[in-house]
C-alpha cells in the first residue's frame, strides 16, 4: 500500500516572506528552544505533577532520551505518533522528545475511545501510539491492542507506567521508563526547520469527524511567544494545567508550552475536580490557569469554602465556549484574580482581552486578535462585509492560521476561501474598539462545556442502531454546560429505551461527552416531506420545537 502523505502546511510565498520580515517567524524549533532554556537555567523547576518535580535540565534530558529511544526503535523523522496521555509529566516529556526527534505528535483527548483513535491513526498514517496504562478507570493498554489489531501499521506502542501488566501478543508493551534510562548523549537539539510541521492538532469538527490540523514550528512558536507576553508570563509564572492539556487552549494560549517558553513552571492537575486544583494552587503558588465556563462556575462555587489560600492567582483565563457577563463579573471579587477571556481555535486565530483593559471589555467581549497581521472578515450570508457593529460570519487568515487541513480536499474546499481565509463557522460582531463578541455558530456542532461535538457524527452512530429509522442531533441551551445535546429519533418498529440507545452509542467506542444528554422520540420530522430540506434547517426546526415545549 502507498505511503500516507507527509503533513505539510504552506503559506503563499509573499505571506511567508512578510511574516518572516515582521519577526513573527524566526526559524525557532521546539527541540532547540527547550535546549536553550535548559542551558540558561538548568536547575529551575519546569514541570510538577504527581510525585514528579522536573527541572529544565531534567525535562531536557528526558526529551533527549525519549527521542533517542523512539528513533532507536525504528521510527523515522516525519513519522506520526498518536499521543493519548492524561495530565501527567510524561505528556510533556513525550511531546518534547517527539519534537526533538523530528517525529510528529498527533494529539488525542483522554476521553477519546477506539473509534476516534482509529480515525486519527488512519488519517495521519500513524506508526506509533503512546498512552497511560490506565487512567480514570479506563484501560488504554487494551485500546492499544485493539488498535494494533485493526491497524497493523501502528507497529509501536509505549505505555507510560512501568507497572503496566498488559501483554501484547509479542510480550509486554515497552514503557517510557525504559526509554528514560537510555543513553542519549548524541541527540541533536533539533533536526527540524521552522517551516516543518511540528504536530497535528485535532479540529472541533463541525461537520463529520474531526480533521487533522498541521501546525508548524514557526507559526505555533509565534503564538506561544505573543501569548506569553499578552498574559504577562515570565520566569515567575506558575501555570496550572487543569483542563486536559491536549486541548489547544491549555497547550498554547499560552498554556503549558507558552509557560515553558517563558521559562516558568507548569503544574499538572490530573483530575478536573476543583478541590484537587485548589490544593495545587495553594501548594505550588499557582499564578495563572485556563478554564472553560462550566469549570469556572465550579471554581466560583467552591473556592470560598475550600479553606485553601488562592492568593497567588493573578490571571484566570476563560475560553472554549461563551462566558456570560453575569459570571464574568464574579471572577475578581471571588477569586481575586484578573479575568482574561480567550476566544481561540485549534486552526489558528486566538483573541484575548488584555490584562489592563477596562472592565467593560473584559466582561463583555471575547478579546481581540494576537497579531496585527491577523486579518478578520465579518460577512453576511451572501458573503458581503456587514455594516460596522453588525453580526456576521467570521473568516480569518494570518501568520498562525492554517491554510489547509491534512490530506482532506473536501474539507479544505468547504473550510477555506480561494484567497486563503479560514471559515471559522462562528458568528461574531466587532465593537468600536476592535474587540470581538461571539454571537453563536453557523455550523451544526454542539459546544458542550468547551468540547465540540459534531451533530452529523452522532447521527451516524444512531443510524447504525437497528431500531432507529432516522435521527437528528441538536444543541439545547444548558444552564451549566452552556449547551447540551439532544437526539431526536424516529424509531423503526419497537421504540428502543433511551438508556439502551445511549449504551449503544458508548459501545461504538466514542468519547463519553458525545453521548446524547437527552433522547426525544418523534413519529416523523415535520418537514422531511419536502424532500430536500437541509439537515441544518431540520435541526433548527427541532431545536425551536424543543425550546417551545420547555
Ligand atoms: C465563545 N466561543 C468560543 C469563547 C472558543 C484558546 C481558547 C479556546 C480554544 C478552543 C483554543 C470561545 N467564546 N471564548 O483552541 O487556543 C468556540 C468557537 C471556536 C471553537 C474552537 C484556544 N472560545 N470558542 O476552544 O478548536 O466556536 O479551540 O470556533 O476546541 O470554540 O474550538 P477549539
Amino acid at each position: 500500500s502507498a505511503e500516507p502523505p507527509r503533513p505539510v502546511q504552506v503559506w503563499p510565498d509573499a505571506f511567508a516572506a512578510r511574516y518572516r520580515a515582521a519577526g513573527y517567524w524566526r526559524n525557532e524549533t521546539f527541540g532547540a528552544w527547550l535546549r536553550e532554556r535548559a542551558t540558561a537555567h538548568p536547575d529551575r523547576l519546569a514541570v510538577v505533577g504527581g510525585s514528579q518535580r522536573w527541572t529544565y535540565a531534567e525535562l531536557d534530558r528526558r526529551a533527549s532520551a525519549l527521542a533517542a529511544g523512539f528513533l532507536g526503535a525504528g521510527l523515522r523523522q516525519g513519522d506520526r505518533v498518536l499521543v493519548h496521555l492524561p495530565n501527567i509529566p510524561d505528556f510533556i516529556a513525550v511531546v518534547m522528545g517527539l519534537f526533538r526527534a523530528g517525529l510528529i505528535p498527533v494529539y488525542a483527548l483522554p476521553a477519546h475511545r477506539i473509534t476516534e483513535i482509529e480515525h486519527f491513526a488512519r488519517g495521519s498514517g500513524a506508526r506509533a501510539y503512546i498512552a497511560a496504562a490506565t487512567h480514570a478507570g479506563f484501560d488504554y493498554a487494551a485500546l492499544a491492542l485493539e488498535l494494533q489489531g485493526r491497524l497493523p501499521r501502528v507497529a509501536h506502542v509505549w505505555i507510560a507506567a512501568r507497572d503496566a501488566t498488559v501483554q501484547s501478543p509479542a510480550g509486554p508493551f515497552p514503557c517510557l521508563d525504559d526509554l528514560y534510562a537510555t543513553a542519549s548523549a548524541d541527540v541533536p537539539a533539533s533536526v527540524s526547520q521552522g517551516r516543518d510541521v511540528a504536530f497535528l492538532q485535532i479540529s472541533g469538527g463541525s461537520t463529520g469527524l474531526s480533521k487533522l490540523i498541521p501546525r508548524t514550528h514557526d507559526d505555533y512558536i509565534y503564538t506561544l511567544r505573543e501569548s506569553a507576553r499578552i498574559c504577562g508570563l515570565d520566569e515567575h509564572a506558575v501555570f496550572l494545567g487543569a483542563l486536559p492539556i491536549a486541548h489547544n487552549f491549555p497547550m498554547s494560549s499560552p498554556g503549558f508550552l507558552g509557560t515553558l517558553y517563558a521559562g516558568g513552571r507548569v503544574v499538572l492537575c490530573p483530575s478536573p475536580d476543583p478541590e484537587s486544583a485548589f490544593e495545587l494552587v495553594e501548594r505550588e503558588r499557582v499564578t495563572v490557569t485556563s478554564l472553560v465556563p462550566p469549570l469556572l462556575l465550579q471554581w466560583l462555587d467552591r473556592a470560598p469554602a475550600s479553606g485553601r489560600d488562592l492568593g497567588s492567582l493573578r490571571v484566570i483565563q476563560v475560553g472554549g465556549a461563551k462566558l456570560s457577563a453575569e459570571i464574568a463579573r464574579r471572577v475578581r471579587p471571588v477569586l481575586g484574580a484578573t479575568l482574561q477571556q480567550v476566544f481561540g481555535m485549534a486552526e489558528g486565530l486566538v483573541n484575548y482581552t488584555r490584562l489592563d483593559d477596562p472592565d467593560a471589555l473584559i466582561i463583555h467581549t471575547q478579546g481581540r486578535p494576537i497579531s496585527p497581521d491577523d486579518e478578520i472578515l465579518i460577512l453576511d450570508d451572501e458573503g458581503r462585509p456587514v455594516e460596522p457593529g453588525q453580526a456576521g460570519h467570521l473568516l480569518t487568515r494570518g501568520p498562525y492560521t492554517i491554510r489547509a487541513y491534512h490530506d482532506n480536499p473536501s474539507a479544505n474546499a468547504r473550510s477555506f476561501t480561494e484567497d486563503g481565509y479560514y471559515r471559522t463557522g462562528d458568528v461574531v460582531r466587532m465593537t468600536p474598539e476592535g474587540y470581538l463578541e461571539v454571537q453563536g455558530r453557523a455550523g451544526d456542532h454542539i459546544n458542550r462545556a468547551g468540547e465540540k461535538i459534531s451533530a452529523e457524527e452522532i447521527e451516524d452512530h444512531l443510524l447504525s442502531h437497528p431500531q432507529v429509522f432516522d435521527a437528528a442531533v441538536v444543541s439545547v441551551p444548558d444552564e451549566y454546560l452552556g449547551e447540551r445535546s439532544c437526539a431526536f429519533v424516529i424509531p423503526k418498529g419497537e421504540r428502543p429505551r433511551p438508556a439502551d440507545l445511549k449504551r449503544w452509542i458508548r459501545a461504538r467506542g466514542i468519547a463519553d461527552f458525545k453521548v446524547p444528554d437527552q433522547v426525544v422520540f418523534v413519529e416523523r420530522f415535520a418537514s422531511t416531506a419536502a424532500l430536500k430540506i437541509s439537515r441544518k434547517a431540520l435541526r433548527a426546526q427541532l431545536r425551536a420545537q424543543l425550546l417551545e415545549q420547555e
